[in-house]
């Protein structure tokens, strides 16, 4: 027997979380990895788990309390006498393979969501937070795009953990719901009504929009959404959203309304980067079976990735965030790149594409995509991007609107390549195309940047040698 603190492991880019949950009480028995509390800052809301298995023994949290990294959580009782020694797992949210811990992150909103629970030693102890996207947007999704500002300052709404977590999942401010229990507290029922007045446009009066602060994105005067029973016209079948579809709706929903974005289509010639990325493939291969490295495969992601690099050096202000009337400039490039995953959309994040070279960007990629089809991706592996690739050049299409990841600017989309006719001045001739899609803010970007943002890729993509000059 002994009794150890269980502690706040590493929790990504967040200095200060408030405690808006508890999860356990003393005298529970709790598992190794069982959720304890939930806390949340402006961008995300996170579940911590136990470090270890036994019984709480004294809760030293307590609802609106602000925690960071090693803050201790509870006493444990734990069976293992060993335990004592062995502190808690805090290393996982900084991922060794590619975190940088020079350069500056982005706080990219990253959501936290009750993640599948893992055994496995790269998250374990760490923070369960995921990062979904849905279709045609590749955004690192805030928790609760509208979650009470007073959750953070401490003056928390009148609601009981399950009514704030019912909220939460709903995306429903709770500061904007009126309680209607004995001093204003909030029910589930009243979440609900809050919820049903949202979708039938009936919460926001005028007056209410009119005071709206700006920029909250409220207020937009819309006709309510159609309500149509469905039933009445042949058998239909409902299927509550999932927990990850909901939360990435609010801020897929804030980012194309907000955003005044534009998207310029362009095509770019891959025909002899195509073919020395099969010779290198081979060569690879050949090298892998000789003994002589290890065999990565590489894709046209990894050779865009590098090619983006380049163009956002290029043009800055694609590398840019809106921060009020001023724009911050990165000097540094990290790029976001869609993943399609059994959870969802989730968008790892390649750190320092700039100093790595197509090889290791490609080995990077591919553990970086594993570790979010497995659900494993740490909050820092999500956040920090400068900028956002979505690859559906494997599946097929021709070309799309990608929605812009707030606060990025820009986000390339791309299709698959094929064979086309060119006219080279005497003849056609076959060429591979590569389709691609710039989406970008126009408060930040205007046409003509973006027509050259691609001619310039275009032009590295044709003859990749370009990206030496
Ligand atoms: N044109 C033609 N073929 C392409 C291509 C392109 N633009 N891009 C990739 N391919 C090919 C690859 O060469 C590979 O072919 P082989 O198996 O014959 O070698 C095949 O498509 C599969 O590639 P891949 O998808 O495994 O690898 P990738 O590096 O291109 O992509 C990843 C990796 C993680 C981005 C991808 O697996 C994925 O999840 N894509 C979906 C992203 C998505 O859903 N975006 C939409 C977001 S908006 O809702």
């Amino acid at each position: 027997m002994a009794i150890i603190d269980v502690t706040i492991p590493d929790i990504g880019d967040f200095d200060e979380v408030a405690v808006i949950e508890l999860l356990v009480k003393t005298g529970d028995k709790v598992r190794a990895e069982q959720s304890l509390i939930t806390v949340e800052s402006d961008k995300a809301s996170m579940e911590i788990p136990s470090s270890h298995a036994g019984v709480v023994k004294e809760m030293q949290v307590k609802l609106g309390d602000k925690v960071k990294q090693g803050s201790i959580v509870l006493k444990l009782e734990t069976a293992d006498s060993a335990a004592v020694s062995t502190p808690p797992s805090v290393a996982p949210a900084a991922a060794p393979a590619v975190t940088t811990a020079s350069a500056p992150v982005i706080a990219v909103p990253a959501v936290a969501v009750a993640a599948p629970v893992t055994s496995s030693p790269a998250v374990a102890g760490a923070a369960h937070m995921v990062a979904p996207v849905t279709a045609h947007a590749v955004a690192v999704v805030a928790a609760p795009a509208h979650q009470p500002a007073n959750a953070l300052s401490g003056d928390l709404p009148h609601a009981s953990p399950s009514v704030r977590k019912f909220a939460r999942e709903l995306g429903v401010p709770l500061n904007e719901v009126k309680g209607s229990g004995p001093k204003g507290r909030i029910s589930q029922e009243d979440i609900q009504s809050f919820s049903r007045a949202v979708m039938t446009g009936e919460t926001r009066t005028q007056a209410q929009a009119a005071k709206a602060p700006a920029g909250d994105g409220a207020g937009l005067g819309l006709i309510p959404w159609p309500k149509v029973d469905f039933a009445k016209f042949g058998p239909i079948e409902r299927k509550e959203l999932g927990r990850i579809q909901k939360i990435s709706g609010a801020n897929l929903l804030r980012n194309a309304v907000m955003i005044p974005a534009v998207t310029n289509h362009d095509d770019a010639d891959i025909t002899e980067l195509e073919a020395f990325r099969v010779l290198t493939n081979q060569e690879n291969e050949k090298a892998a079976k000789a003994g002589i490295n290890a065999s990565v495969k590489v894709t046209m992601l990894a050779f865009l990735i590098k090619a983006c690099v380049n163009a956002l050096q290029k043009f800055p202000q694609f590398n840019s965030s809106l921060d009020g009337d001023a724009l911050v400039y990165k000097n540094y490039w990290h790029i976001g790149f869609a993943a399609d995953t059994p959870n969802g959309l989730m968008v790892p994040v390649l750190k320092d594409a700039d100093k790595k070279g197509i090889l290791q960007i490609s080995a990077e990629m591919g553990e970086l995509a594993k570790k979010a089809r497995e659900g494993k991706l740490s909050p820092a592996e999500m956040s920090g991007a400068t900028f956002t690739i979505s690859s559906l050049g494997g599946i097929g299409g021709r070309y799309f609107t990608p929605i812009i990841n707030a606060p990025e600017v820009a986000i390339l989309g791309v299709c698959k390549s094929q064979m086309e006719p060119k006219w080279n001045g005497k003849e056609f001739e076959p060429r591979l195309m590569l389709p691609l899609s710039l989406t970008w803010d126009h408060r930040v970007i205007d046409g003509a940047a973006a027509a050259r943002f691609n001619a310039h890729l275009g032009h590295i993509l044709a003859d990749f040698r370009r990206i030496l000059l």
